[in-house]
């Protein structure tokens, strides 16, 4: 905790950030801002549409895409952007840009009727486009998390940090350096619907289940790994099954701004046969991976379970 909070801008300035990419992310998190704010006030109903994986759309979800792209264009930065809920990819200035800017505007959107925390979640290449680019070529990533406070979480390949917007609409930094321990006292199981298709993830539960470890899952991918972030250790995992042979949750837009951020806390994201999530090569805008996540051992611990276990 800080006992005078900087600003964003001025915190990231003092990091020695460069001026344009100081410049997108205080774009970024007025962005954030806005559908914070839109979350609390607006419509929660459905659209009536769906997006290109035949998901229902709500208004916040339009919503919420429209704000992120209305702000990366008013950048004047953006080369191109590519957005969970539109299949195109979206050129701003090409090559005249500077940057390239992945996002899900609204991740875990279907719980909002259930009032919990949901979030967006944004990686910054440099360059123009995605394809062919990796995690590891990253150069910030974060995520907002619309709780009873909102705050974004950032890292720009170094330390992680976290921000609380303000009062006066400013997000301050509230806590510097997030770090995750090596071994987790609590377990986030998603898709355990992957179970009877794979035992190996049975004899993982077991096995948490066993060294009483705890359970903490809401069912959206920023509140579980925000929690990960905040308390210091934990584990997030998402297998795949045959209703999503290569996961459910998207490379470009959730797994590698989530592997890098976690990955600069000092703890470890892998697919599940154990490759690391930032070296795999985006090839469509939608590809979609399997995700373990979280402190290093425990990534490893289930890593072996999945590759030992086969029957
Ligand atoms: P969304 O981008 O359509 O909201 O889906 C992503 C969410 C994640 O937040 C969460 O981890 C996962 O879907 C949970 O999915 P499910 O409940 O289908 O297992
Ligand atoms: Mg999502």
């Amino acid at each position: 905790m800080h006992k005078n909070p900087q600003n964003l801008n001025a915190f990231l300035f003092d990091q020695g950030c460069s001026e344009d990419l100081r410049s997108l992310l205080t774009f970024i998190a007025r962005a954030g801002k806005y559908v914070a704010h839109a979350i609390k006030t607006g419509d929660i109903g459905k659209a009536g549409t769906s997006n290109l994986y035949g998901e229902e759309q709500l208004s916040l979800d339009i919503l919420a895409d429209e704000i992120f792209g209305e702000h990366l264009v008013e950048s004047n930065l953006v080369s191109a952007f590519a957005s969970e809920e539109q299949e195109q990819l979206v050129t701003i200035l090409g090559d005249n840009g500077k940057f390239s800017v992945a996002f899900d505007p609204l991740d875990g959107s279907s719980l909002i009727d259930t009032n919990v925390t949901i979030g967006s979640i944004f990686a910054i290449w440099e360059g123009n486009g995605f394809l062919g680019r990796k995690g590891s070529e990253i150069v910030a990533a974060g995520y907002f998390s619309y709780g009873p406070r909102t705050t974004l979480v950032l890292s720009l390949g170094n330390i992680v940090d976290e921000f609380v917007l303000n009062d006066i609409g400013e997000f301050q930094i509230y806590r510097s350096n997030l770090c995750i321990k090596p071994t987790s006292k609590t377990f986030s199981p998603g898709n355990l619907r992957a179970i009877p298709e794979k035992p190996a993830y049975a004899h993982l539960l077991q096995h948490w289940i066993s060294n009483t470890k705890t359970l903490r899952y809401t069912g959206g991918m920023v509140p579980d790994i925000n929690s990960i972030l905040c308390k210091g250790n934990g584990i997030f995992t998402y297998p795949s099954h045959s209703q999503y042979p290569q996961g459910k949750l998207r490379l470009l837009y959730e797994c590698a701004p989530m592997a890098f951020i976690v990955n600069c806390a000092g703890g470890k994201a892998v697919n599940e046969k154990g490759n690391p999530i930032l070296d795999i090569a985006c090839e469509n805008l939608h590809d979609r991976t399997s995700i373990f996540l979280g402190s290093t051992q425990e990534v490893d611990t289930s890593i072996e379970f999945f590759q030992r276990i086969h029957y």
